[in-house]
């Protein structure tokens, strides 16, 4: 054999143990789910309503019990996941509005962008929320950007913000689906825009009727947050959501089955308005919250049964969670609050969505990866902010200097080979609050005590609150006044992380 022969053999096979050692990067799959409740999930202990494929996910997999998110709504949370950075270092994090613009920097480096060049194939599904277009917002009836797609996902599909808010359209890639150039699409959060009836001025035309808020524009017979007129072609029937959502992640899972890769899939289920399919409708005996948490449950079982059946179970970590706690009335009159019967989406602990109190942001979090993870539970500390660090350490993907400060690689507690986790975790609503340990402290603020429109505690207080949360759960006694030295502990702590004079991971060059 010639020189040159050989030097070709021997780069070919370099070139296939390349490709060998990129296929042996493990599948990413994360579902986070939008207000699922740490008492809404079987195993978690919700004995009213069957949630039987979350359940089977847990029990395969890692189930912790002590995962938080950084805040108690969406766009802070999403934000945290995706930038590995508490949303409050930076202004404008709080819930987008329908037309804000891109609420991440470009310039910053993104948990899918260290995913890309780590060999990943991206993509995004699903609720967005964090912004599109420049700061006037995007262009919807051209070309939508910067967006996903500048966030760091090779593909996308997804809705803009929520499903309460316009534009009710979906966006793939950069281009609003099925839009018909000569109806062009109008959005507007400060004035009507168009013909279209709201709400407000047209409740006879409503099929679910707004409790709070939600009195605008009227699409498919529920009024919603902002003013939209044309793109008729593209609004989306809110009942097929989950079906269209579903059937695109299983089709990326099977055509990407031989590739690594990153799938960030955001379910609508269980936001308001709860819009489950028909077949789901009165089939929980709970209201439609409860027939969404069915369809959230199917929607996870319909992604498992693709992984399995693209034969990559076992190259396939799947991360199921939620953005923030629970609520029961976030804005429409749907019978969930009259048919909750029994059933607590908040589980044994106090407040929900919007709240400081743990039900505002501790939520279920499980961690499932045949052969490599083992079936069990975990109490170690886990914050969702640590995903970025952790998922760069499982890819062996590279932390841009001064990128993902608020990051630590918790790879082994997310794993199973750490059961204590972080020694704190940091969270966000009205105010803040660090747990470390059994304690936690919640730094006194002002403001009400209680939302009433969807009766959740917000936990804001003048003083300072002490709980400790293995004694007591449920945050009843406020131990402030008997551990001044812990408070003072804590307290200066937070200030400290929040002064961003310590909590940064330490990086490698
Ligand atoms: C609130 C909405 C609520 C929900 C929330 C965002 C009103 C009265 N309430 O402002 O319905 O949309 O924003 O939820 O408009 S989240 O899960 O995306 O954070
Ligand atoms: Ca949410």
């Amino acid at each position: 054999m010639s020189l040159s022969k050989w030097m070709l053999l021997l780069g070919l096979l370099a070139m296939n143990l390349g490709s060998k050692a990129q296929s042996s990067l493990p599948n990413i799959v994360i579902i986070y789910t939008d207000d699922l409740g740490y008492g809404d999930v079987g195993v978690y202990g919700n004995t009213s309503i069957a949630t039987p494929q979350m359940d089977a996910l847990a029990k395969k997999g890692l189930r912790f019990t002590n995962a938080y998110t950084t805040a108690a709504t969406c766009t802070p949370s999403r934000y945290s996941l995706l930038t590995g950075r508490y949303a409050w270092r930076q202004q404008g994090t709080g819930v987008a509005r329908g037309n804000a613009g891109l609420i991440i920097d470009t310039s910053m480096q993104t948990l899918p962008e260290m995913l890309q060049s780590a060999g990943y194939y991206t993509s995004m599904m699903g609720k967005w929320h964090l912004g599109l277009g420049g700061t006037e917002g995007p262009d919807w009836n051209g070309i939508i950007q910067p967006g996903v797609l500048e966030s760091g996902f090779h593909e996308a599909f997804f809705m803009p913000s929520t499903n309460d808010r316009v534009p009710t359209v979906f966006i793939e890639n950069n281009l609003v689906v099925k839009l018909d150039p000569a109806d062009p699409i109008q959005v507007s959060y400060s004035g009507k825009v168009g013909n279209d009836p709201t709400g407000k001025d047209n409740p006879e035309l409503l099929q679910m009727h707004p409790s709070h808020g939600h009195n605008q524009t009227i699409v498919n017979g529920i009024s919603r947050i902002g003013f939209m007129a044309g793109g008729n072609a593209a609004r989306w029937r809110d009942q097929d959501i989950a079906d269209t959502l579903t059937a695109r992640a299983r089709a990326f899972i099977k055509r990407n089955r031989d590739k690594p890769f990153f799938l960030y899939f955001n379910p609508h289920d269980v936001h308001a308005p709860r819009t489950p399919h028909e077949r789901f409708v009165g089939k929980s005996g709970h209201g439609l919250r409860g027939d969404a948490l069915l369809e959230l449950d199917w929607t996870v079982g319909e992604i498992v049964r693709a992984i399995d059946e693209a034969g990559i179970a076992g190259q396939t970590l799947v991360i199921l969670s939620s953005d923030n706690g629970p609520v029961v009335d976030d804005g429409y009159h749907d019978s969930s609050v009259e048919q909750l019967g029994q059933h607590t989406p908040w589980g044994k602990l106090r407040g929900g969505k919007y709240s400081i109190f743990e039900a505002g942001t501790r939520v279920p979090f499980v961690a499932a990866w045949p052969g490599r993870v083992s079936a069990g539970v975990s109490d170690a500390l886990f914050s969702q902010v640590d995903l970025f660090a952790s998922l760069a350490a499982l890819a062996k993907g590279n932390i841009l200097p001064g990128q993902a400060i608020d990051s630590r690689n918790a790879l082994p507690a997310l794993l199973g080979k750490d059961s204590q986790g972080r020694s704190h975790v940091v969270i966000n609503a009205y105010t803040s609050a660090i747990r470390q340990g059994k304690w936690k402290y919640i730094h006194p603020a002002s403001g009400a005590a209680r939302i009433k429109e969807v009766n959740i505690e917000t936990g804001v207080h003048p003083e300072p609150q002490l709980y400790d949360l293995e004694s007591d759960p449920g945050e009843r006694e406020n131990l402030a006044g008997r551990y001044p030295e812990k408070v003072k502990e804590l307290a200066g702590r937070l200030a400290a992380i929040r002064e961003g004079l310590f909590d940064a991971t330490p990086k490698k060059p």
